[in-house]
């Protein structure tokens, strides 16, 4: 929108405030670059290249970590940085299409293409926010319960550390061992705002927890829980309901289509979750239905984490995933709920279900990169997460 007063379009405006930013990272990453990478060969008049590819460029070249930002492989250290991608390549709770394991292998590959200098966000985040890729969880494959304490261990050390958690999984299951390795460190209540198609609240799926059921282990309903059969034949599943999710704030976007939603229903009217259907998402519009979610996962809460199932958003824009549900989102509007979503600030946030040997072209692994961009763009943006104050100079 032009700015009323001077009429001058947000682009233009967008593109001052980033030449407001220093740019010492991408100099700092040449210098690396001739270090590590040696100096070229004769003929090459831009002396900034180095023999040896050892940064961003090419996008097509090197060793992908996440956005080729540095490996922390000595997790102790995961504290220097304020953002963290983990993988959590996982998945043995799909109950149809697997394939989600090579997910953050399938987003990292991809998130090569970007630079970190986004012009509609007015954001450059390598210069702006210290990100870190912490590598993968080790995952246990024939073990859901396993990888679950695995998982929430993982989360819980990054997170304690100070580090903004970015997990992409994996199956959807996670969403459980996720928020458990968060939420038990915050004082206070924690909303969700969980973009899907499915409602992900049955108690168990085929005798075990699924990707099917994260929600009904991670928000809290002790009462329905003990005349719960199902619990009581598991005893290994004896934490129920973190005590700090309480359901009214886990706020459910995009659900319906034919599949999977019976058994979750149940749980989803008894607890009371925060139901919006695409019907509603039609009626509300990206902002009214962003705006929803928002009043809804912060009532009387300190923090909102964010949960994205790439199935959100329709599979003829990301086909790559583990049950497909035509009707979804297209990436514009999801994207630009995330965006506002963000800008209140989240304390961790996971993307699951990206399926690359389902996927065409990269596509669903790019989106998957784009949900995570655009939310650290934001956060960036809004000053909740990196450092803009230190490396922008005022007008
Ligand atoms: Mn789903």
């Amino acid at each position: 929108m032009p700015d009323k007063k001077t009429g001058e379009l947000r682009g233009n405006r967008n593109l001052k405030t980033l030449e407001r930013i220093s740019q010492t990272k991408q100099e700092e990453e040449i210098q690396r670059g001739l270090e590590l990478g040696l100096e070229a060969a004769d003929s090459i008049n831009d002396r900034s290249i180095s023999l040896f590819s050892r940064g961003h460029l090419p996008a097509f070249a090197g060793i992908n970590t996440f956005m080729k930002t540095p490996y922390c492989e000595d997790i102790r250290e995961v504290g220097n940085y304020e953002a963290a991608f983990v993988g959590a390549p996982f998945d043995g709770g799909t109950t149809y299409r697997p394939g989600t394991r090579f997910g953050p292998q399938g987003v990292r590959r991809i998130s090569a293409v970007y630079d970190g200098y986004c012009v509609d966000g007015a954001v450059d985040l390598f210069e702006e926010l210290d990100l870190c890729d912490a590598g993968d969880i080790f995952v246990i494959p024939g073990s859901i319960e396993k990888t679950f304490d695995q998982v929430s261990k993982a989360v819980s050390h990054i997170y304690t550390s100070g580090v903004f958690p970015i997990i992409v999984g994996g199956d959807h299951s996670l969403g459980y061992p996720n928020v458990r390795g968060v939420a038990p460190h915050i004082d206070g209540n924690v909303g969700i705002i969980h973009f899907d198609r499915h409602l992900d609240t049955q108690d168990i799926d085929m005798d075990e927890r699924m990707h099917t059921t994260p929600w009904y282990w991670t928000t809290n309903d002790h009462e329905s829980v003990e005349h719960n059969k199902a619990h009581q034949a598991h005893s290994h599943m004896h934490d129920v309901g973190l005590s700090n999710c309480p359901p009214k704030n886990l706020v459910q976007i995009g659900i319906g289509g034919w599949y999977g939603n019976r058994p979750g229903s149940e749980v989803a009217r008894d607890r009371g979750t925060s139901v919006i259907t695409m019907k509603d998402f039609e009626e509300l519009g990206t902002a009214g239905t962003a705006a929803m979610a928002l009043d809804l996962a912060w009532k009387g809460c300190d923090a909102v984490y964010l949960s994205f199932d790439i199935d959100s958003i329709d599979p003829g824009y990301a086909p790559g995933t583990g049950t497909p549900e035509p009707g979804g989102f297209t990436p514009r509007e999801a994207l630009e709920m995330v965006r506002i979503i963000a800008k209140e600030g989240l304390c961790a946030m996971e993307v699951v279900e990206v399926s690359p040997p389902y996927d065409v072209n990269d596509s669903t692994s790019q989106l998957a990169c784009r949900v995570i961009l655009d939310t650290l763009g934001t956060m960036v943006t809004e000053g909740k997460l990196g450092h803009r104050d230190k490396v922008m100079r005022p007008e």
